[in-house]
């Protein structure tokens, strides 16, 4: 009995040194050591989106792509080194721009603060900079993520959800990182914004059962639709080039149509079509378009901290990158 006490409370004590040395996020991190980071970040991303709208895009599904392999740790921006693959070599990622841009952001903060700002940090708040540059809503980063030293391909071809994913699928990959059926459907909101290259969902116009041949289309995308892509963009089943907007007509504004064309079986992936074939998810749906818009900005916003609390590293862990595309030297 008395050894179960003993047992007990140093079971208990032991969890509560776990989880005091276990450093949180917090908002306004970088208030004392670099009060101008975020200022500095937003303006450069208000400034030049407009100039070039398709960066807002990128860098949110970058931000995504980074948090899902090895946490939020800013891993997917590592170069390639030696014989090593890096996530950003994996297939999945090779539509990854924005690379460029990120470099100049961290380089403006490296400016200001030489040494304190993590690129983990700047990927999380560009990503919610890209979405206010783009008519979304805005809502408080909590930051103090350090940077990762390893990227690994083949981990991103493992973890990042495929286009191809059914419901099952899909669910089973965000509850790997914690993320739930809500997040999966708020976080899929995402793609109100941005393009597509053809090959991210062409067998769904041509070759749906692997038969091949007129009419081998995906019963579950819209008809009409389908022929439409088929005519004007997806001319052949080989067309990698050709990119197409996920939320035709309003592809540079965050909005709930992407939910609305969801709904008409017009979005563009399996994945998207997915969120439909559950219950639960197309309940969740109906509901943000038949609700005042900031119903979806207040979930979505919700699920966005979550996705950037992925597995981070905090406190002494990792590093503070000097350039986000290579490790420090030691
Ligand atoms: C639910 C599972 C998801 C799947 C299967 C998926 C898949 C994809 C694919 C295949 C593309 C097109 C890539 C191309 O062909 O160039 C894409 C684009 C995009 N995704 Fe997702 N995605 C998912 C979730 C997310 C999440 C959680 C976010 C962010 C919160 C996101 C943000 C984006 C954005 C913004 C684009 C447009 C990129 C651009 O215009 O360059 N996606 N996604
Ligand atoms: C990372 O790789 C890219 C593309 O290969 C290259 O242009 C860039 O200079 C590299 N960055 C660094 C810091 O080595
Ligand atoms: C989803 O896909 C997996 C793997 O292909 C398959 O085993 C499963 O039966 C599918 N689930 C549904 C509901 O279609
Ligand atoms: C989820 O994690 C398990 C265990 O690591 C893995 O085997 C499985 O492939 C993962 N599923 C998805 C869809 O990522
Ligand atoms: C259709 O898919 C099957 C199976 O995936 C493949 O063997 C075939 O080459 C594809 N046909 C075309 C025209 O892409
Ligand atoms: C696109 O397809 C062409 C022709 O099939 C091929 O040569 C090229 O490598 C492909 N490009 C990419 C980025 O996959
Ligand atoms: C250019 C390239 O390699 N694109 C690939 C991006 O990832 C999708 C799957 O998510 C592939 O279908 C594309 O071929």
């Amino acid at each position: 009995m008395a050894r179960m006490a003993v047992v007990a409370v140093v079971v208990v004590v032991a969890a509560v040194l776990a989880g005091g040395a276990r450093a949180q996020l917090r908002e306004g991190f970088y208030e004392h050591s670099c009060p101008q980071a975020e200022k500095i970040i937003k303006d450069y991303v208000m400034e030049h989106i407009p100039h070039v709208p398709s960066i807002a895009a990128t860098l949110l599904r970058t931000h995504f792509h980074d948090c899902f392999v090895r946490g939020c740790d800013a891993s997917v921006l590592l170069n390639a080194t030696g014989g090593n693959e890096a996530e950003r070599d994996a297939a999945p990622n090779q539509t990854l721009r924005g690379n460029g841009f990120i470099d100049r952001v961290k380089a403006l903060v490296e400016k200001e603060c030489p040494g304190v700002v993590s690129c983990a940090d700047i990927l999380a708040l560009t990503a919610r900079d890209s979405v206010v540059a783009t008519g979304g809503p805005s809502w408080s980063v909590p930051t103090g993520r350090r940077d990762g030293t390893v990227s690994i391909k083949q981990e991103a071809l493992d973890q990042i959800p495929a286009p191809t994913m059914n419901f099952t699928e899909l669910l089973q990959s965000f509850q790997n990182k914690s993320l739930d059926l809500a997040d999966l459907v708020w976080l899929s909101g995402a793609h109100t914004i941005g393009i597509a290259h053809c090959n991210s969902f062409t067998e769904r116009l041509y070759n749906f059962t692997g038969r091949g041949g007129p009419g081998d289309a995906d019963p579950s995308l819209d008809p009409l639709y389908a022929a439409n892509l088929r005519r004007t963009k997806c001319k052949t089943p080989t067309d990698n080039t050709t990119i197409v907007e996920m939320d035709p007509g309003s592809f540079r504004t965050f909005d709930l149509s992407y939910y609305r064309g969801v709904l008409k079986r017009r979005g563009l992936f399996q994945s998207d079509a997915a969120l439909i074939t559950d219950a639960a998810a197309k309940a969740d749906i109906l509901t943000a378009v038949n609700s005042p818009p900031e119903f979806f900005s207040q979930v979505f916003a919700r699920s966005m901290v979550k996705m950037g609390a992925i597995e981070v590293k905090t406190g002494s862990e990792g590093e503070i990158r000097k350039h986000c595309a290579i490790v420090n030297k030691h």
